[in-house]
Order: C-alpha cells, then sequence, then structure tokens
C-alpha cells in the first residue's frame, strides 16, 4: 500500500496526557465516524505477538487497564517444554462517557519457547485467516446484518531491544503477516535502553523495514486541509515509529501521584510519562486517532484480498470440477454402490452451496458496484 490521504473520518489530533488517568480514552470515537455507529457501539480487535517474554501481555494490560491474566497459573518447566503456540482471547466491553466499546484481545504465547522457530508465525496466521473464513461464511449466510466481526484489525509486533536491529524471524514474521494484517512494529522493553539507544534502534529498524520490503502500517498522509498543528503532530507520530514502548501491570507513587510505572532500586519509570517512552502514542493512536482507519484497511485491503483469493479458487474448482464431469459422461459398468451414491451426492451438493454463494457474491459486487 502507498502511502495515502485516507483520513476523512480521523479525529483532529489531540494529546492523551491531559485527561484523567481513569479513562482509556475512547470517548472521542465518535468523532471518527458516524453517529449511528453510537449506538451500536463500537468494536476493535487487537492482537500481540513476537517473541516470548517481551512483555506482550503486560502491555495489552496496561493499555486497557485492564488484568488479562488474574487467573493465569505459573507453568512449570515440564509444561513449559510442552506447550504450544496457544492463541487466548480476551474480550471486554468498556463504557465511558456513554460511548461502548467492545475490544478483543489476541493474546500469543509468543515464539522462542521451543527449539525450531520455522514457520513459528503459522498459527497467528492461520487464527487470521479462520477470522476471515468465518466472516466470509456469515457474509454469504442469510444472517447478515448480525454479523459477529472478530476480524484482526492489528497486530502489535515485538522487536526486542537487545540486539542490533531486526532478526532474521523478525523479518520472516512480519513477512508473514504483512498482507493478512495491520502490523504495528513496537520496540519492547523501551527502559532497557538509554534515549540515545533508543533513536539508533529506531533509525536502524526503520530502515531495515525498507530494506527487506516489510509492510508495516502505514500511517495515513494528513489531509492537506488540516492546520500546521495537525501536521506537525502527524510528523511527530510518524518519526517516533517504531514506538518504543514500556509496559508495567504495577501502579507505583511518583512525584505524589499514583502512576502506572516500573520501580527500580535507582528510580521510577512511568508507562505513560511521554519522556520515558511511547505508550501515550501508542494508545492515542490506537483508540483515538487511528482505530477507524486500522478498521478500514483490514475491511478493505486485507479482507478483499482473502475474499478475492477465495472466490478465484471456487471459480476454478468449479471450471475443473465442469471439464471432469461433463464431456464424456462415464457409463457405469455396474450399479453403483450406496458408498460411491452418497459420496456422489455430497460432491453435488457441495457445487451446488459454492455456486449459490458465488452467485450471491457475484450480485453483492454488481450491487456494490452500482451504489
Ligand atoms: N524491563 C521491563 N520488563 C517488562 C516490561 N514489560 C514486561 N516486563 C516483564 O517481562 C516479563 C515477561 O512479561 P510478559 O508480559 O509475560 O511477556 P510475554 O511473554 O511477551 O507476554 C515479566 O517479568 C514482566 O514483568 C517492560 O516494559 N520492561
Ligand atoms: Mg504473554
Amino acid at each position: 500500500m502507498t502511502s495515502n490521504t485516507r483520513g476523512k473520518s480521523r479525529t483532529p489530533r489531540s494529546d492523551d496526557g491531559g485527561e484523567g488517568k481513569e479513562y482509556v480514552g475512547f470517548a472521542t470515537l465518535p468523532n471518527q465516524v458516524h453517529r449511528k455507529s453510537v449506538k451500536k457501539g463500537f468494536d476493535f480487535t487487537l492482537m500481540v505477538a513476537g517473541e516470548s517474554g517481551l512483555g506482550k501481555s503486560t502491555l495489552v494490560n496496561s493499555l486497557f487497564l485492564t488484568d488479562l491474566h488474574k487467573d493465569r497459573k505459573l507453568l512449570t518447566a515440564e509444561e513449559r517444554i510442552s506447550q504450544t503456540v496457544e492463541i487466548t482471547k480476551h474480550t471486554v466491553d468498556i463504557e465511558e462517557k456513554g460511548v461502548k466499546l467492545k475490544l478483543t484481545i489476541v493474546d500469543t504465547p509468543g515464539f522462542g519457547d521451543a527449539v525450531n522457530n520455522v514457520d513459528c508465525w503459522r498459527p497467528i496466521t492461520d487464527y487470521i485467516e479462520q477470522q476471515f473464513e468465518q466472516y466470509f461464511r456469515d457474509e454469504s449466510g442469510l444472517n447478515r446484518k448480525n454479523i459477529q466481526d472478530n476480524r484482526v484489525h492489528c497486530c502489535l509486533y515485538f522487536i526486542p531491544p537487545f540486539g542490533h536491529g531486526l532478526r532474521p524471524v523478525d523479518v520472516e514474521f512480519m513477512k508473514a503477516l504483512q498482507n493478512k494484517v495491520n502490523v504495528v512494529p513496537l520496540i519492547s522493553k523501551a527502559d532497557c535502553l538509554t534515549p540515545n539507544e533508543i533513536r539508533r534502534l529506531k533509525d536502524r529498524v526503520r530502515a531495515e523495514i525498507d530494506t527487506y520490503g516489510i509492510k508495516a502500517y502505514q500511517f495515513p498522509d494528513c489531509d492537506s486541509d488540516e492546520d500546521e498543528e495537525a501536521k506537525q503532530k502527524d510528523r511527530e507520530l510518524k518519526e517516533s515509529t517504531p514506538f518504543a514502548v514500556i509496559g508495567s501491570n504495577m501502579v507505583v507513587e511518583a512525584r505524589g501521584q499514583k502512576v502506572r510505572g516500573r520501580l527500580y532500586p535507582w528510580g521510577i519509570v512511568e508507562v505513560e510519562n511521554p519522556s520515558h517512552c511511547d505508550f501515550v502514542k501508542l494508545r492515542t493512536m490506537l483508540i483515538r486517532t487511528h482505530m477507524h482507519d486500522l478498521k478500514d484497511i483490514t475491511c478493505d485491503c486485507h479482507y478483499e484480498n482473502y475474499r478475492a483469493q477465495c472466490i478465484h479458487t471456487m471459480t476454478s474448482k468449479m471450471s475443473a470440477d465442469k471439464r471432469v464431469e461433463s464431456p464424456v459422461p462415464i457409463m457405469p459398468l455396474s450399479t453403483p454402490d450406496v458408498e460411491t451414491e452418497k459420496l456422489i451426492k455430497k460432491k453435488d451438493a457441495e457445487l451446488r452451496r459454492m455456486q449459490e454463494m458465488l452467485q450471491k457474491m457475484q450480485q453483492q459486487m454488481q450491487h456494490e458496484q452500482n451504489l
């Protein structure tokens, strides 16, 4: 995707920091979309991915002020070894100032626990595709008005702070995801780095993303008619990527206030302090300014790609089946047995279903074109 202006429905930029700490801050969402959606509420699905132990679960807890893993039991060494990638989904219904948000977090245990990391992204891409498939089925079904949309709108990819940039596994992982979901790379555990080190690592990661042709989520350009302040904010946002973040499940006291932070013998690092890390920038981007764009791209690009591929596969399969079936009718030498007959019936039914589905899709596409 090329960088372009998709921001018709975006909010005017505003900084997060100022408003009450108890708010996640999505009450401004109605500015992003039509009022009709306000009554229904918003839904958003966020996924985290990356190596195990980089602070993924901690960060999503920090982002949405929830403890998603209250009941988590610690695994013994043996359990850890036999552990496979298991994806867990948590849904939280949050309401702020009368605005409802159904937030789904898809947490992945991450790779690195196993000796072999080949195809370690597979469970994640499979999960994303399963959600597309479900949506595709629902969309072609009868109850199209009440579809539960579980498509993943954004995937935060965690890069370790310890290395000298992207590792081959990071490159491969992001490339495997890039055409299926909006990938937002993050530098994790930013408290391990000095400001200079963070700057250097960011520059390096940005350059490598370019070199390897990784298609991370592109922030849309500011509308040309927006004011200078908005344009400046836009530039700053892009220059801060990949965001360097810190997570914490603890509330500590700093400067006489209770804040989310990490307490060290030499001081406190504050999650929501913009001079400590980009946490607030990330939250503002996800929830206030770009949620709608992330959803649009999911729907218009990633899902559309999937849908087009599906239709293509279905059409090729149907024409291949026709070729096999139609030209020379094979006369059965004897009466087909019950099993064969069952199979033929099953195949016929499958073909009919596909034809119906295809017809519906074509009608829908025609209808969309006429609008
Ligand atoms: N230094 C530092 N440690 C963190 C940070 N976030 C999480 N941790 C710690 O890293 C460990 C792994 O965190 P967890 O969220 O379970 O990682 P996950 O496996 O990626 O989900 C825990 O001990 C966390 O307390 C961070 O921002 N900085
Ligand atoms: Mg985790």
